[in-house]
């Protein structure tokens, strides 16, 4: 574990360095106290520190307030070292955010418990914050194609037409949906299927710009938000779209499937104003449904809807 001896006297500087990189610590130091919070703010900083109390360009006391103010992600586990020995000088060491303190001079071994303390919570943390990302990931995304989720997906587009009803622009929603997918699963089984719908969304994210959002909506149907694109653009994305599910089967343990998918485009111009997300995802289902009828595989487009200015058809 990476640690930051923060200590402007050089001789007791480096009888630290030395001692806690006997005991198989990374160390870091700062000789002021201006470069140790530089240190502590910085991308990848240590997230363990003894810091002196007193240095010039920053005490060790401010060092803590400031980080606990800055609060970054990681917890970083601060030990002030101190001369002070007035109760009231530590207790206000502790409220200002240190985790611990030591009075200068100290025995090694306490150095050394307090360090494991130190590590101990250090490491509880990141235990926290890794289940935290599983939940947070697991709260948003679909299990098995990893796209996000049905709730995940429909924020996005509120989101989305809330930054075009504040700064203008347009964007497009597509809703693509397998065509018979029901066969695939009655032929080959559930679990091809399962590997058909794995299959579809990574080669609809390989297609889609970084900005571009797609989530699981239903079954075997996929909601697209993509701003910055109508008209045209939205056009022939979907076409691009379609060609890369149909033009190539897909692998799977039964063997090389032949997919299709059929999908409805609809651009925000085409409700504007109107019923937001629910008049727009009705545009597109009606678009899709008109796919499906028309004899799927196909692309087909929402009719605007008493828009002054039509996006789908510029
Ligand atoms: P259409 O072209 O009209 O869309 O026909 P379809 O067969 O694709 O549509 P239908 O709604 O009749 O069937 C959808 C099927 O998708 C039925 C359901 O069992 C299957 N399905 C839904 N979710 C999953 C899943 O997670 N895995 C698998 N393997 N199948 C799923
Ligand atoms: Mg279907």
């Amino acid at each position: 574990m990476r640690i930051l001896i923060a200590e402007d006297e050089p001789a007791f500087r480096q009888i630290l360095e030395k001692i806690l990189t006997g005991w198989g610590y990374e160390v870091q130091v700062a000789e002021d106290g201006s470069a140790a919070y530089r240190i502590l703010s910085g991308e990848d900083a240590p997230r363990l520190a003894i810091l002196d109390w007193k240095m010039p360009g920053m005490e060790g006391v401010e060092i803590c307030r400031r980080m606990r103010a800055e609060k970054p992600e990681h917890y970083l586990y601060l030990i002030l070292l101190t001369s002070q020995q007035r109760e009231e000088d530590l207790v206000q060491g502790m409220e200002a955010g240190a985790d611990d303190y030591l009075i200068k001079p100290f025995r090694l071994n306490e150095l050394r418990v307090r360090l494991r303390a130190g590590r101990r919570i250090i490491e509880l943390n990141e235990e926290l914050l890794a289940a935290r990302a599983v939940l947070q990931e697991k709260a948003t995304h679909d299990a098995l194609t990893g796209l996000e989720n049905r709730e995940e997906i429909l924020d996005a587009l509120d989101k989305e037409l809330a930054r075009v009803e504040r700064d203008g622009g347009c964007f497009t929603i597509i809703m693509a949906d397998l065509d018979h997918f029901k066969q695939v699963n009655d032929t080959h089984g559930h679990l091809a299927g399962d590997e058909v719908l794995r299959t579809t969304a990574q080669r609809m994210l390989r297609l889609m710009r970084p900005y571009d959002s797609v989530g699981r909506y239903g079954g075997e149907e996929f909601l697209m938000v993509l701003p910055e694109c109508c008209g045209g653009c939205a056009r022939a994305f979907a076409e691009r779209l379609r060609a890369g599910i149909a033009d190539r089967p897909m692998d799977t343990t039964e063997g090389a499937l032949k997919v299709t998918m059929s999908l409805g485009v609809a651009a925000s111009g085409v409700v504007a104003g109107r019923d937001g997300a629910r008049g727009l995802l009705k545009a597109a289902d009606d678009a899709l449904y008109q796919a499906k009828a028309k004899g799927r595989n196909r692309v087909e487009v929402a009719e605007c809807i008493g828009s002054r200015s039509c996006p789908n058809h510029d």
